[in-house]
């Protein structure tokens, strides 16, 4: 029989944003999890400071949502939205409108974050044309922004490894410096102070293309794949004003700081700044089923739906948009969230997750400590010669001893699921001191 179909083989999955040949030379598999922990082939458990990626805020396989999706399984197992309706799709739509912030009540759904952003940038776009404004086409990122691998995010997107392959990309794009500024705001404890004047960047842009050319901005209230860079006091609601200000949408992608993560609904309430258009993934079911959503605004919608001349109003959806899963999936998933105080428990927890972190600034190798809600980023030194192989090394000791940090560049991430308790910070900040202090 060939290698690759051998039902062991490591070979035939091409495994996304991995070394592959490390990876298979020398594999870490997970098997199980549950609560706050994942669990190896040998029954090892790891405790999981990173909600899988962003994604597990309730903790894993809670069973609430796991029935909820074996009975939509059974039930109703799929149907197309486009043109026929299942009642859990405009149930959950119904939830989401009643977290999100007010006004922000139409959402179109997706099945991933990727997804969420690429929608997001043609709701705006289709949005400026029906209003008449379809020279507006300029579509503005930031640098180290991530809005996930599609071409739209990859386009607004500011991260080159993820860009530089795939030729010229979208057209039309612009991006904003980021907001990282270590020499002025290392150590700080929840927003930094100094760089609320990133955002005029902005003017700048205006000036050089003409607001009357300009879409939209977008960007993450908190970057997170890009090492966990918090905004500046400020600095959001600066690029609200100037987007006010220039008849610009300002699009939050809420994939990371959606649901909780800042004990707050979202990153729009936490920072009391209204965006035009949300995107958000990951959290919104658990990640138990993939899942993404854009919300937009009443008006935006209404603009889209009053100036079409064809009976469909958006050309665009996905064959899984609003699948009955995920739907069931996210319904119970809000439940847990709610039932369980889960984004008060964030807001409650981010004191003693502040100083837990901070706590390291004395460990080997750190020359940065950045929090905000239950997010952490610990900066190292790189190696001299070997960018993120320190890092790599801290994240190895981890899992061997039993906890799973994530690692981005030379930064530590940090986003444990929201149910975490005070001794679990403790002992996920123990085995980080620890493995800072033995790696070279
Ligand atoms: N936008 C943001 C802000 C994200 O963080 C995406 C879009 C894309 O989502 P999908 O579901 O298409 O992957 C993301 C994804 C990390 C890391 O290391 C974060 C993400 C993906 C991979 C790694 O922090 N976020």
């Amino acid at each position: 029989m060939p290698d690759t179909v051998r039902p062991n083989s490591l070979d035939a999955f091409w495994m996304p944003f991995t070394p592959n040949r490390q990876f298979k030379a020398d594999p870490r598999m997970i098997v199980r999890a549950e609560g706050m922990h994942y669990y190896t082939p040998e029954g090892r458990a790891i405790i999981d400071g990173t909600s899988g990626l962003w994604c597990c805020a309730a903790g894993h396989a809670r069973p609430r949502i796991v029935a909820a999706i074996q009975k939509a399984a059974a039930e109703l197992d799929y149907a197309t939205s486009f043109n026929l309706g299942h009642p859990l799709a405009f149930e959950f739509a119904n939830r989401l409108a009643g977290i999100l912030p007010e006004g922000m009540d139409r959402i179109a759904f997706t099945n991933s974050g990727s997804e969420s952003v690429d929608t997001a940038l043609k709701i705006a776009l289709a949005y400026q044309r029906a209003r008449g404004k379809a020279g507006k086409f300029r579509l503005i990122g930031r640098e180290r922004g991530y809005h996930g691998v599609n071409f739209g995010g990859t386009s607004v997107g500011g991260i080159t490894r993820n860009r530089m392959m795939f030729g010229p990309l979208v057209g039309g794009v612009d991006h904003l410096p980021h907001t990282l500024d270590i020499a002025r705001n290392a150590f700080s404890r929840g927003q930094p102070q100094h760089g609320a004047k990133f955002a005029d960047a902005l003017e700048r842009l205006v000036q050089l293309h003409d607001a009357s050319t300009i879409a939209a901005v977008i960007v993450e209230p908190v970057a997170g794949a890009t090492g966990v860079i918090m905004p500046p006091k400020g600095y959001l609601q600066r690029l609200r004003e100037l987007c006010t200000r220039h008849d610009i949408l300002l699009i939050f992608d809420e994939v990371i700081t959606g649901f909780g993560r800042l004990g707050a609904p979202f990153a729009a309430h936490r920072f009391e700044v209204q965006p035009d258009i949300i995107s958000m993934a990951k959290a919104i079911t658990n990640a138990a089923v993939p899942m993404g959503a854009v919300a937009a605004s009443r008006k935006i919608y209404d603009t889209i739906l009053e100036a079409s001349d064809t009976p469909i109003e958006f050309f665009h959806g996905y064959t899984g948009s609003g699948h009955p899963l995920a739907c069931a999936a996210g319904i119970a998933t809000l439940d847990t969230y709610r039932e369980e105080g889960l984004f008060e428990r964030a807001a409650e927890l981010e004191p003693y997750w502040e100083d837990a972190l901070h706590s390291l600034r004395d460990a080997s190798h750190v020359i940065d400590i950045r929090n905000l809600g239950l997010i952490g980023g610990i900066e190292l030194e790189p190696r001299s010669g070997a960018p993120t192989q320190r890092a790599l090394d801290v994240h190895r000791a981890c899992f061997d001893a039993g906890v799973l940090v994530r690692t981005t560049g030379d930064i530590i991430a940090l986003s444990p699921p929201l149910i975490i308790e005070k001794a679990q910070i403790d002992h996920i900040v123990g085995t980080i001191r620890e493995a800072l202090a033995t790696v070279a």
